[in-house]
């Protein structure tokens, strides 16, 4: 039988197959939901529970007081096209006073998966995560959340949307252009019709980006229908998170190409490395 770990150790040497990315973004925006969607997407947690299991808050005090206190790295095998590939992915706290662990988490992986929640916007901590990303030299790509509430809160049609999507799109380019470093300031600013933006609804289990939309024939007001009929089982079996992992988690790169046939054991040698010859 093959297990996760035979799995692992087949794509450990092939470092375009790799990725490895903390999320981060302000406190309640829905980053260890969306965890939960990755992990099922692997198979390492059920379904039916993913959204709800929480996984990456292992600790009893973060279950009772519904935040995440302690980063939680998890390492997962993802399928796409008939290749395998693997995700190490750091789940960190939203909670101020926990940036440190942001910060800590940053240092160790490629790139940054930022959440915007749909309804609240970018709020002070997106800036500073997304800060504290871009001083590491992080790229960052975008997930905007909570599309469901956009939906059914605040019923909002789909012109208004798509307003609603480009608003939070220009606030995060600004403070990616204003802290990018000055190389990256044009090339890491995120972008609808290159998949570095994706939209869904972690707590329904769906996730899609434009690529994906235009590939898969769906509209707007397809997403709002299937929501508004409470028919998010069908969303979640076309649009699932499994599916678009791949497209949107490839759009970072930049020290992954660095890195050569290492193991992990060299993976923070190598990120260092990586660092020093972007200095
Ligand atoms: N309606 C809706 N609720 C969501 C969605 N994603 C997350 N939530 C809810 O938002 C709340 C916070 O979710 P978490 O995943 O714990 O948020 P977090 O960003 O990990 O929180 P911290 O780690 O404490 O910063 C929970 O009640 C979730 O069920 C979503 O897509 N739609
Ligand atoms: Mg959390």
């Amino acid at each position: 039988m093959t297990t996760m770990i035979d799995e692992i150790r087949d794509i450990i040497d092939n470092p375009d197959h790799i990725r490895n990315i903390a999320i981060a973004a302000h406190i309640d925006h829905g980053k260890s939901t969306l965890s939960d969607n990755l992990l099922a997407g692997a198979g390492l947690i059920s379904e039916d529970l993913a959204g709800k299991q929480l996984a990456t808050d292992f600790d009893p005090q973060e279950q009772e007081r519904g935040i995440t206190i302690f980063s939680a790295n998890v390492s997962m095998v993802h399928e796409h096209e008939d290749k395998k590939v693997l995700i190490n992915l750091i789940d960190t706290p939203g909670h101020v006073d926990f940036g440190g662990d942001v910060t800590r988490a940053f240092r160790a992986v490629d790139g940054a998966l930022v959440l915007a929640c749909a309804v609240d916007g970018v709020m002070p901590q997106t800036e500073t995560v997304l800060r504290q990303a871009l001083k590491e030299r992080i790229k960052p790509i975008l997930f905007i959340n909570k599309v469901d509430r956009m939906i059914k809160e605040l019923q909002l049609t789909p012109e208004q949307m798509m307003e609603k999507f480009t608003a939070i799109i220009a606030e995060v380019n600004k403070i990616i252009k204003d802290n990018a470093p000055a190389e990256f300031k044009e090339k890491w600013l995120v972008n609808v019709n290159d998949g570095s933006v994706a939209f869904g609804s972690a707590f329904k289990n769906w996730a899609i980006s434009i690529p994906y939309m235009k590939k898969t024939e769906t509209t707007f007001k397809d997403i709002i229908k299937y929501t508004e009929d409470d028919n998010e089982a069908e969303l979640k079996k076309t649009y699932h998170f499994q599916k678009l992992s791949w497209t949107w988690l490839s759009n970072i790169s930049q020290i992954q190409k660095k890195r050569k046939n290492t193991g992990l054991k060299d993976f923070g040698k190598e990120i260092m490395k990586a660092n020093q010859e972007n200095l």
